[in-house]
């Protein structure tokens, strides 16, 4: 069985869902600049530096579903599900829309305040995400992002109003989503523009230390304004397997693990680990490490880790296997032993209790899986019910995975959010189209509808399952 208070429930982040993106005084964020189509991945690259509106793009994350104007409706569905706790994000840029202000801003603060009290009214736990690929855009553009130092200090300010605000309301704290991507989608996870004359490493280690330290920043004060706070980090993950034992591909495999283990290393044992120097160094690449700098990092590790997982992936260093798909943002090759590619996906359930075990073998502090989901596309045609099948069958199989992990392997699993809830804007299509939710949203890919909220067969299943605390998957 699992523990009684296992935390089920879902995740959303502002970005992909509020909206109302010019309403109570916020200012533009990162994400509002970015476009869907094809040019979105130049910008989510940091290889874009143009940040401003083009007459002939379409920028959805402006609008999305507005969950700001329907936080409500929204929040009782997830009540009705029986939701524990809801996994969100706050909008940096509503609390200081520039982000170097010295006051935040008492609208936006007062936005969460109602959320939080809602939630409260239906016993659902806030678990926040303090950053989910959101930065304020004022200092990306006149800053760099992380790449620059002085982010520290705006991120501390922005921290020290949140803890103080939301304290004895919100408990469950994650500083950064998916910090890891800092090395592969620098714009979108640190919100850097890479300069094309500089050494491209040089500049994702230095955003990638600076974030590392906001982090461990974050610890510190957390914990200072409430003990009893319990803060976590957050990275993308999902086990690399070797193709084959040829010793090469197994070590291969153990390497590409370290893309993930390298952040939240860092984050949970409160120092660099040894390969990761050893690379840097062979590289000419200098963390830009500054007094207190490494103190701050082994004194505030996290209370538990947190992550993603919507699949594995697969290593081979024989260069005539080359059947390959495209994760979201890492090429892995295909796995002969999974089924079909979705959605650039292959389904392993087995991979999250392999990766469940793996990392409470490593760190033995609780975990938390705050993702975990696939895209489909829903129809919803008026008066009949949303068949969603698909996403029955895909929690199923991983929730019984989960439960194998804490039931037969012993991993202490504080609880399971699953990603996109209700749909919301896809992060790295930004379209609706590929719709994760339980609840299904009236809008197109290029903004047309309702937004009218209609829960899907899924909804009634995720029901059944938080109510017998996982016993019934049927
Ligand atoms: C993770 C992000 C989420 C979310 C999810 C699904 O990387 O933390 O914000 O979007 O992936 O990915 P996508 O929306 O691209 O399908």
């Amino acid at each position: 069985m699992l523990p009684d208070n296992f935390l089920w429930g879902g995740a959303i982040a502002a970005n992909q869902t509020e909206g109302a993106w010019n309403v109570g005084g916020r200012g533009l964020g990162s994400m509002d600049v970015v476009p869907d189509g094809p040019n979105r991945f130049t910008y989510m690259f940091g290889e874009q530096p143009d940040l401003s509106f083009k007459e002939d793009e379409h920028y959805p994350v402006l609008d999305s579903i507005d969950f700001y104007h329907h936080f409500e409706e929204d929040i009782a569905l997830f009540a009705e599900m029986g939701f524990k706790t809801l996994r969100l994000s706050i909008s940096w840029s509503r609390i200081f829309p520039n982000g170097d202000e010295d006051e935040p801003n008492e609208e936006g603060l007062q936005f969460y305040d109602r959320v939080f009290k809602l939630l409260k009214d239906y016993s659902i736990e806030p678990l926040v995400t303090i950053s989910h690929y959101d930065f304020p855009l004022y200092l990306v553009k006149k800053y760099g992002g992380f790449k620059n130092r002085k982010m520290i200090e705006f991120y501390k300010k922005y921290v020290r109003v949140l803890f103080n605000r939301y304290k004895g309301v919100v408990h469950y704290w994650l500083t950064f989503n998916e910090v890891n991507d800092t090395l592969f989608l620098p714009y979108i996870s640190a919100g850097v523009v890479l300069d094309p004359d500089q050494d491209r490493e040089q500049q994702l280690y230095t955003a990638a230390h600076n974030l590392l330290v906001a982090s461990a920043w974050a610890v510190k004060i957390g914990h200072e304004i409430d003990p009893d706070n319990m803060i976590g980090n957050m990275v993308a993950n999902g086990c690399w397997y070797p193709y084959s034992c040829n010793p090469d591909d197994i070590f291969a495999s153990l390497q590409k693990n370290r893309d993930a283990y390298f952040f939240s290393d860092v984050q949970a044992r409160g120092y660099y680990p040894s390969y990761k120097l050893r690379e840097l160094e062979s590289k000419g690449i200098k963390l830009p490490i500054e007094e207190d700098d490494l103190e701050i990092l082994r004194n505030n590790t996290v209370d538990f880790l947190s992550f993603s997982y919507y699949g594995s992936h697969v290593v081979s260093t024989d260069s005539t296997v080359n059947e390959e798909i495209t994760g979201n943002r890492l090429g892995t090759v295909t796995n002969p032993y999974l089924g079909p590619v979705l959605y650039k996906r292959q389904d392993d359930p087995t991979g999250l209790r392999i990766t469940l075990n793996e990392w409470y073998d490593r760190y033995q502090k609780p975990l938390f899986i705050v993702e975990n989901g696939t895209g489909t596309d829903d129809q919803y045609i008026e008066g009949q019910p949303i068949h969603d099948q698909r996403h029955i069958d895909y929690y199923r199989s991983h929730i019984q995975a989960l439960k194998d992990a804490v039931e037969k392997d012993g991993v202490d699993l504080l609880g399971y959010t699953t990603w996109g809830c209700i749909d919301l804007l896809s992060a790295s299509s930004n379209t609706m189209s590929k719709r994760y939710g339980f609840i299904y949203v009236d809008l197109d890919d290029a903004g047309n509808g309702t937004r009218k909220r209609i829960p899907k067969e899924s909804f009634y299943w995720y029901k059944k399952v938080i109510a017998s605390n996982g016993e019934d998957l049927n």
